[in-house]
Order: C-alpha cells, then structure tokens, then sequence
C-alpha cells in the first residue's frame, strides 16, 4: 500500500463508524446506547484485522491489545468513541482508528515492536449525556469517583442503570485500576478543533499543555409577570439578571489573558412572549492552562452573580459542578513525538496548547502522556462538517508509526 492510501484507509473506516448514530445531521453517539453498540462492532472488526485481541473492560472501554504476555507493560494509545450531539465524524473516534492502522502499517513494513502495545476506545469523554466525563480513563487511573454513577441523564436514567443495561457491572470499576509499572505511556492523536495549525498549512502539531476546565450551573429566580401588566421598576425579571452576568462573564474574559469563558446553555421559564421571565438556568464554563487563574475566575464570576442578585432582587443559586485541572505533557514524549513527526510526515513540527480537553487529561494521572493534533478544515469540530484531510490522516498514522519505532 502506498502512503495515501492509509489515510483513504482511515477514512473508510471513520465513514463506518459515522454511521453508528443516531439519524439526522452529523453524528450523535452517546455512550451506553445502541450506537455506541454498533461502533463497537465495527471497532472489533477493524482491531481483528490489523491483528489485535479485543476485550471490553467494566467502563465500556473497547481494548485492543498487540504482543507481549498479558503481564508485559504496554504503550496505551487511543481517544473516546463518543461524540456530542449532531457532531463530526473525526473528534475522539479517530483517534482509535488511527492508532489500529499504524500499528497494521507497522506488521505491513513486517515490523516487530519489542512491547506490548493495546488502543482503547472510551465510552464517554464528551459528558453530553451524563454531567461527568472521562470515565473509563480515571478508572485505568484509579481516580474515578464511585459516587459518579448516582449522576442521571434528561431521561432520568443514572450512569450505573445505563451502563448495567449495558451488560456492563459498574461495581468492578475499582479493578480496572492500572498497575503504573505496566504501563509505558500514553499517547492521543485527535483533530485539533481549532484554525492554527490549517493556516500554517501543516497537518500535525505536537501539543504541550492541555487547559483546565470547571462547570457551574446557575439558577436566577424573580417573579414571571404579565409583561402588559408590571411597570419596569416593579420587575424581578430572571431573563435580564442572566443576560447581565453573561456579558460580565465575557468581559472579564475578554480582559484576562489565557482565560476562556462561556455560557453556552440557558433556559428561560415561562418562555413565553408576554410574560417577564421568571426563572432561568444557565451553564457557565471556565477553561485555562493555569489552575489558579481558572479558579480566581470562578470565585470572581460567582461573586458578580451574588451582587446581580442581590441588585435585581432575585435569588440565586450556583454551583460548581464540574473541575478538572490542566495537564502538561511529558517533555520525553514531546521530545519524541517531535523527532517522529521529522522523520514520518517530514515536516516543520509546531507545537500548541490544547484548549479542548481530553482523554489525556485524565491519563495524565497514571502515566506520562503526550498528544498529537491533526489539522481539520476551517477549524470546525462539535459539527457536521467537521473534517480532516486523508493527508492529515495520513501524516498522523506516520507520526504514530515513527514514534512507536523510536520507542523500541
Ligand atoms: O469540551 C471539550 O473540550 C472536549 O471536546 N470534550
Ligand atoms: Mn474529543
Ligand atoms: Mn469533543
């Protein structure tokens, strides 16, 4: 096979998996659903053919393994298969297929790796349908949080239900746990979901830092009234008091270097035309490379909702429901992975921050990690027309194959 086809290669597959949704634009693949059961399916196909012995482990990970006794440490690559809501084809779900066909592309140049080598494909990175992410990382990790499994999606059914519903048991999460000395590293190649690397007219970046994120949910109540009715001054209007603290939100980010902050979901009660609005709940999301800056914010964001309450005579109620903090990567596999991005695609190495999060960050705290970016057109992902060229692919695969040669 010439080097173009590998990334065509890839392509076929990911066009595969892209039809393991649910109907309508994009991709919709939540875990523990009838579609995350059909990218399984086609996930062991694929890791069968390149030779791999599969397994799924109490999380829902998909495991493929390659060499080595099952005592025998092992590099661990992969991503999640899950995807937001009427998402793209490539963020997470190619960053397994990618590895499988480097490590194909390795038996094809008849090359032997002297360590084991397993890609694992996570059920849920994206926290769409559960309010917690990264689920199956932390439990390889031995950072997951049992008390997890009591959280519930909009139809009210909890993690543990969805995932015994699964055939999975959530009890034995806690055996999932990964000996450190077995494990060599980590390493994720994912779609940069970001400009930077398409207008320097590269396909690969190595990336360096992974930023922190927190969630907080935060209620406004006033007093819905007939909006024909109610003179302004006598208003308590929720709606008003959360359009406030979103362009606050956005100023002090907008002021602060390094600090991302958005409001992305907001739902208004009544909701009706003639009526003052009277509750509104909204998300908040924080995310920087430094933990500290990320925290301040919260509390600084937190404290200008208290005092748009209290001026708007409206109650509040705000909590952080989500932390994570950043990761760095490992300057050894930055180092190599750099080296390999040379002599696979043979081309300048940029290397960038990661203001999405993923996978990685939760493997960070078993091993050492590193991360590699594949351009994407126009920057575009969490969108039907997400994409990333064959060529990228193809790059990515020569990245992976170079770096698991230099790792002998
Ligand atoms: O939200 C994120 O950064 C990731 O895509 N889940
Ligand atoms: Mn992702
Ligand atoms: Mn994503």
């Amino acid at each position: 096979m010439t080097d173009t086809d590998w990334g065509e290669l890839a392509q076929h597959w990911l066009d595969r998996l892209a039809d393991c949704s649910v109907p309508g634009a994009g991709v919709t693949r939540l875990p523990f659903t009838p579609e995350h059961r059909r990218a399984l399916g086609v996930l062991t196909e694929l890791m069968e053919e390149a030779g791999l012995v599969v397994r799924l482990d109490a999380a829902g990970t998909l495991i493929g393994r390659l060499g080595g006794p099952e005592s025998a440490p092992a590099l661990l690559m992969g991503s999640h298969q899950d995807s937001v809501r009427e998402g793209g084809a490539y963020d997470g779900i190619m960053g397994v297929v990618l590895p499988v066909l480097a490590l194909m592309k390795l038996r094809h140049d008849e090359v032997t790796l002297p360590f084991a080598v397993e890609v694992l494909a996570f059920a849920d990175e994206e926290g769409v349908r559960f309010p917690s992410a990264l689920m199956g990382p932390r439990a390889l990790a031995g950072t997951f949080d049992m008390a997890t499994l009591d959280l519930h999606d909009s139809d009210g059914i909890t993690l543990r239900r969805a995932m015994e519903e699964f055939g999975l048991n959530p009890d034995s999460l806690p055996d999932l746990k990964r000996n450190p000395t077995q494990v060599l590293g980590w390493v994720e190649i994912h779609l940069e979901q970001g400009p930077v690397l398409e207008s320097a007219g590269l396909n690969i970046g190595i990336v360096t830092g992974i930023c922190g994120i927190e969630r907080h949910m935060v209620t406004l109540t006033g007093k819905a009234a007939h909006a024909g009715t109610v003179p302004m001054h006598l208003r308590n209007d929720a709606l008003a008091g959360a359009a406030e603290l979103t362009l606050a939100t956005e100023t002090l980010a907008h002021e602060t270097d390094g600090l991302l902050a958005t409001v992305g979901a907001l739902h208004v009660r009544p909701g009706v035309v003639n009526a003052v609005p009277g509750e509104v709940s909204l998300t908040l999301e924080i995310r920087a490379l430094n933990d500290a800056l990320r925290e301040c914010a919260g509390a600084a964001i937190t404290h200008t909702a208290r005092d748009i309450a209290t001026r708007r005579g409206l109650s509040l109620d705000i909590a952080r429901t989500y932390a994570q903090g950043a990761t760095t990567c490992s300057s050894k596999s930055i180092e190599h992975l750099c080296k390999a991005v040379a002599t696979g695609s043979r081309s300048e190495v940029r290397r960038l921050v990661s203001g999405a999060t993923h996978d990685t960050s939760a493997m960070a705290e078993l091993c050492s990690v590193g991360m590699v970016f594949t351009a994407c057109r126009d920057g575009i992902s969490h969108h039907p027309s997400e994409l990333v060229s064959e060529k990228a692919m193809t790059a990515g695969i020569q990245t992976l194959e170079q770096y698991l040669i230099q790792l002998q």
